[in-house]
């Protein structure tokens, strides 16, 4: 495949931009090479500036769970944006998706609207320290929850990618008041409740992970985490960014049967454009101003083009739940072809899934936290991600981030994405790369 445009205009965004992007995952700097410019998107499909058509597995790393421009969504925004596009005053569309967003979750009765989800985790952190009042938080190693200070302690995704899961900025006044647990590990949160005593205002954790990959939590360990706040007082704040109306309707808590004292949103709950939101019971959200002291705000937060895009992407999963099977069963089908492919080859492997999320990662060792994760092969990643690249699959270019499948995808695309792998498959052996068809 040629990429020479691609190319071209990235040399051109990085006159202009630092690091010609404006997140820093999508400048390929883990796997090599120049990022792919989208042109535009449909269905399952992106197609980029220099006319390829490429099978999509990140899907705006998750909001698109019907796929690229959907009807329903792409014409309520039109709609929307003809009669304005920004107010700085209560619209009656940002109730509606308040209404429809408390009927679909587990235990909140209200929410709040912002513009992404590092401001949702951010103002959730803010309101439960308030709550509390107690200041310090456990978050874990490997999990991501936006890039606002306190979050910026080990962790996932980009941060991680490269190699400032600690980022300097942040005060070392911030970082004493994040405490840093490993994932799946129920006795070193025990021990880090006990050493702080009583000052623990919450404990925040991707219920399944997707910025170390995907990381599926043990029964046990939620189960456990849970405990453990109800007896410390603690509030369990689920940050469903990723797996929020995506695991199941009530995301994570409702698939996992894990209830949390709150719960922050991003990209989905706006239909792919840029919303956040945090939610809990009344009794916590009113502790949140104009009601209460803790401080939260924004002129774009509850933007009406943004409400009606997840207005819209919301009221078609809730008429239309079979969709999350659907999605599980298709990534099951991926699952299986990337196992039958990959099996009896000499290359070691793991593949973590739950409903519609899935990595793979080249090591031995089970992948149960950033540990394990980290100790995956990046130089066959790296094969692996260019030599489906080359064949038309977009795949998450770093090892430490989530697949993520959208209902537009068929069958016909996940065998095609299989018969990749298969043909990738004596590159990652270092072998000579067969012809390709494309
Ligand atoms: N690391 C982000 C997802 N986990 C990437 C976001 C982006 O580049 O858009």
């Amino acid at each position: 495949m040629n990429y020479q445009r691609s190319s071209a205009l990235f040399k051109e965004a990085k006159k202009y931009i630092p690091g010609g992007v404006n997140s820093p995952v999508r400048a390929f700097k883990a796997v090599g090479g120049d990022p792919i410019f989208v042109q535009e998107a449909k269905g399952a499909y992106l197609f980029d500036v220099d006319g390829n058509r490429l099978i999509d597995y990140i899907s705006s790393w998750g909001p698109l769970i019907l796929g690229h421009a959907y009807p329903s969504v792409i014409n309520a925004v039109i709609e929307k944006a003809k009669k304005g596009t920004s107010f700085g005053m209560p619209t009656e569309i940002e109730t509606e998706l308040a209404k429809l967003a408390v009927s679909m979750v587990p235990n909140i009765d209200q929410i709040r609207f912002v513009n992404s989800g590092t401001e949702a985790c951010m103002s959730a952190v803010r309101l439960a320290r308030g709550y509390t009042g107690k200041e310090k938080i456990i978050k874990f190693a490997g999990c991501y929850h936006g890039h606002s200070d306190s979050f910026l302690i080990q962790a996932g995704s980009g941060a991680v990618t490269f190699g400032s899961p600690n980022s300097p900025g942040v005060t070392q006044g911030t970082a004493k008041d994040t405490l840093l647990a490993a994932y799946n590990d129920i006795e070193g949160v025990k021990a880090l409740i006990a050493a702080n005593e009583g000052e623990i205002a919450a404990i925040i954790i991707e219920p399944v992970a997707g910025n170390m990959g995907c990381v599926i939590p043990s029964d046990s360990f939620l189960k456990g985490l849970r405990a453990l706040c109800t007896e410390a007082q603690i509030l369990l704040i689920f940050d469903e960014v990723m797996t929020g109306f995506r695991l199941g309707k009530g995301g994570a808590q409702e698939l996992l049967g894990i209830d949390a004292d709150m719960v922050t949103f991003g990209k989905v709950i706006g239909g792919g454009l840029p919303v956040g939101a945090f939610a809990a019971s009344e009794e916590i959200m009113s502790h949140l101003a104009p009601e209460g002291p803790v401080y939260q705000a924004g002129t774009l937060s509850g933007n009406p083009l943004a409400m009606s895009a997840g207005l819209a992407m919301l009221t078609e999963l809730n008429n239309r739940p079979e969709i999350f099977e659907s999605l599980a069963d298709k990534t099951a089908h991926l699952h299986e072809g990337f196992d039958n492919v990959l099996k009896n080859k000499g290359i070691p492997y793991q593949i973590n899934r739950l409903g519609s999320m899935i990595s793979l990662h080249f090591t031995d060792t089970p992948v149960i936290d950033f540990e394990t994760s980290a100790k995956g092969n990046n130089e066959t990643f790296k094969k692996y991600f260019h030599g489906m690249l080359n064949k038309g699959i977009y795949l998450p270019p770093s090892a430490f981030e989530s697949y993520f499948l959208n209902d537009a995808l068929s069958y016909a695309d996940l065998d095609e994405t299989i018969a990749a792998l298969e043909e990738v498959v004596p590159e990652l052996l270092g072998k000579q790369a067969k012809a390709s068809a494309k």
